[in-house]
């Protein structure tokens, strides 16, 4: 295992030599410690050894509609689409419409609007030893986050990510420098030095491919935060850096193909690396494809800092439609995303489901992936693993989501009840323009009385 120790053990032996000095033994013991944490992480129990590894792919801005195995026509997403194969699409999976709360949902398990609706650009302090992230370290997993953070200013609290559960990071963090070309990239508290000439989503990659290298005899939980496919930051002092040798940004089609790239290395390195039996892998979004993107900066003199961002319309082909990107509206191309779960040979290939899942089931999902029966009651989330163990039917009758003006929403695969009282049939009315409210079809009575129900359940 250490052939260098192994070989000195070999040749100078101690029972040949006397006993060493004191000091000698004790650095020894310390050198072996360290490289027995360093190479293969901490000790783990052989049960803990047997549980299976949870990589969650969260994509920035995109719905069902940029994907192809759902329907979208627009952009090729071959390794995405290779993975629904190879396990099952999830055909009503919800998010909150915008990136903020969807991920104080996803880390914590709960409705933001439980949760006072925390800060953009903040997570809730006395939460942060009750995350995701957390819940699989007493588990006994390593534990790694890469991309975007969104949660802090990291040049001000680079440990936030620490002492939220991770044991390993290499995150940009927010509103503080490029994510794409030359990236701005903090690293297990420390600033990233040699980023430039880099393009951000390699080294997302890079990072967590070392990660599954090292952890590869401990069950391990990567929180893969893309960057892609939202557009550059445009609240800094000076534009971030465009694609080299061209005078632009990605546009979004570029950005799913890149996205698209990411997701097939990760896969393949898992493959390569004999983990994806033992690796469940989930791909998300965290709300819907970008209503626009910025394609480039220009000179403005008129302008507050004498330039200003253009940014050109998002449409996709979706199901024979075009429609434009949703993001930040909580109808369907806001707040449907996509959920890919593979694991070959322990979740049939090629299976869809129906069942209703949404952003605060995670936590208990992979509480459950990971040996935990009991969580607190405080949490929204409902566990899907029963569906990854061979069940049918899910446990949620409705899901939920949110908007920053107060507005929410629960629903089922096909009936939408909002929190003013309107009501949608999604099935026929996907846009949402003829609310049902005065005139409810008497033949969803029951799934109305449901969401009623449900919704009185949130006040
Ligand atoms: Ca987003």
């Amino acid at each position: 295992m250490f052939p260098f120790i192994g070989r000195n053990a070999n040749k100078d032996h101690p029972a040949r030599r006397g006993p060493l000095p004191d000091h000698r033994r004790l650095v020894m013991a310390a050198v072996v410690v360290w490289l027995a944490h360093t190479v293969h992480g901490p000790a783990v129990s052989a049960e803990q050894a047997d549980r299976p590894n949870i990589v969650v792919i969260l994509a920035d801005d995109v719905g069902i509609d940029a994907i192809g195995c759902y329907g979208g026509t627009s952009f090729k997403t071959p390794a995405i689409d290779k993975l629904a194969q190879s396990g099952t699409r999830f055909d009503h999976c919800y998010s909150m419409p915008v990136c903020h709360p969807t991920r104080i949902c996803f880390l914590t398990g709960r409705y933001p609007r439980k949760l006072q609706n925390p800060k953009w650009g903040s997570f809730p302090r006395e939460l942060e030893t009750q995350t995701v992230a957390h819940t699989m370290q007493r588990l006994g997993y390593a534990t790694a986050v890469a991309g975007k953070w969104q949660l802090s200013l990291l040049k001000q609290d680079p440990q936030q990510p620490h002492r939220m559960g991770f044991d390993k990071y290499c995150l940009f963090g927010w509103h503080e420098g490029a994510r794409y070309h030359d990236p701005l990239l903090w690293q297990n508290g420390a600033l990233r030095d040699g980023t430039a000439g880099s393009y951000g989503p390699d080294l997302y990659v890079d990072f967590l491919i070392d990660f599954f290298r090292q952890h590869q005899d401990q069950p391990f939980f990567a929180f893969y935060s893309m960057a892609l496919c939202h557009d550059v930051t445009d609240d800094l002092k000076q534009p971030v850096p465009y694609v080299p040798g061209k005078q632009r940004y990605l546009n979004y089609g570029e950005m799913v193909q890149s996205m698209d790239q990411c997701v097939a290395r990760i896969v393949d390195s898992l493959e390569a690396l004999g983990l994806r039996k033992k690796t469940w892998i989930l791909f998300t979004g965290d709300n819907g494809t970008a209503s626009r993107s910025i394609a480039r900066a220009q000179r403005d003199p008129q302008a507050k800092r004498g330039w200003q961002y253009v940014r050109e319309p998002v449409y996709v082909n979706f199901r024979g439609r075009r429609v434009q990107g949703g993001k930040g509206r909580l109808t369907d191309s806001g707040t449907h995303v996509p959920l890919i779960v593979s694991r070959p040979g322990s979740l049939a290939a090629g299976a869809t489901s129906d069942a209703l899942i949404d952003f605060s089931d995670f936590l208990p999902t992979f509480a459950a992936l990971g040996g935990q029966a009991d969580l607190p009651d405080a949490l929204d989330g409902v566990s899907f693993a029963n569906l990854l163990d061979g069940a049918t039917q899910g446990k949620r009758s409705w899901a939920y989501s949110e908007s920053k003006s107060k507005k929410y929403w629960v629903r089922d695969q096909r009936f939408k009840l909002y929190s003013n009282g309107a009501i949608y049939d999604l099935q026929t009315d996907p846009d949402e323009t003829h609310d049902l409210q005065t005139q409810p079809p008497a033949a969803a009575t029951q799934r109305l009385a449901a969401l009623r129900r449900a919704l009185q359940s949130l006040k």
